[in-house]
């Protein structure tokens, strides 16, 4: 199975987590817009969801579809949040943010009563952090920030577009990727990670995923905590 496929097969399980009239937490990256786009179809045929979106991407595609956004001002509960990963470590500890969104990614599984994801099985590791973990900073306090997590050990690197140009996120905000290598407790350094003033949020997302549904070769398995 190509890792498309894989990604096709997650999202069409997903799609069995979906109930007529729930509100759902739309994801970002790759695996999350098929997710969207099988969810598109499901609502031509008539199925009613409402949805917030994780990126301005995502929500340009949702509405491309005729998925009705809603926000949270209307809907401050989410039915369930779909959305990929970068990482799927022990006890569903991810890493996200490879797509730069990890921020209202974060806001939304918070805001969902099942946060599930959906991923290929390349994503499922033994230990967080071959994926260089993404810290969102405010601007004026990158320089801060940066000594700060040099001081870690965590190798921060300023995340540019491949034309050169500085990368900001949906929020205007910086992207520092950490060369962590490996993250053995992910809850420390992620609290670690939120006492640093300037930090807006990380890739850290510990004790929110409540199912992974990771698709491989043997089918898609179903990942509990
Ligand atoms: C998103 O999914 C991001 O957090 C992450 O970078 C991305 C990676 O997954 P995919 O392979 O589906 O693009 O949720």
């Amino acid at each position: 199975m190509t890792q498309d496929e894989a990604k096709l097969k997650a999202a069409q399980r997903a799609l069995d987590f979906v109930q007529d009239g729930m509100s759902l937490g739309l994801g970002s990256g790759t695996t999350s817009a098929i997710f969207i786009k099988q969810l598109g179809e499901r609502v031509k045929q008539g199925l009613r969801v409402q949805g917030i979106a994780t990126s301005d991407a995502s929500q340009r595609l949702a509405e491309s579809l005729s998925i009705p956004i809603t926000t949270f001002d209307q809907c401050p509960e989410l039915d369930i949040a779909i959305d990929g990963a970068d990482e799927v470590g022990p006890d569903l500890a991810l890493i996200k943010g490879g797509g730069g969104a990890m921020l209202r990614e974060k806001i939304v599984a918070g805001a969902a009563h099942r946060f599930i994801v959906i991923a290929d099985s390349s994503k499922l590791v033994d230990t967080l952090g071959r994926f260089p973990l993404p810290v969102e900073v405010i601007q004026m306090a990158l320089p801060l920030v940066s000594r700060k997590l040099e001081a870690l050990d965590l190798n921060p690197k300023l995340r540019h577009h491949p034309d050169g140009s500085l990368y900001i996120t949906d929020e205007g905000n910086f992207i520092l990727d950490c060369a962590c290598g490996s993250i053995p407790d992910p809850a420390w350094t992620a609290s670690e990670l939120r006492g640093i003033v300037g930090v807006v949020e990380h890739g850290l997302f510990v004790n929110m995923a409540s199912l992974a549904l990771i698709a491989g070769d043997d089918g898609v398995r179903e990942v509990l905590p």
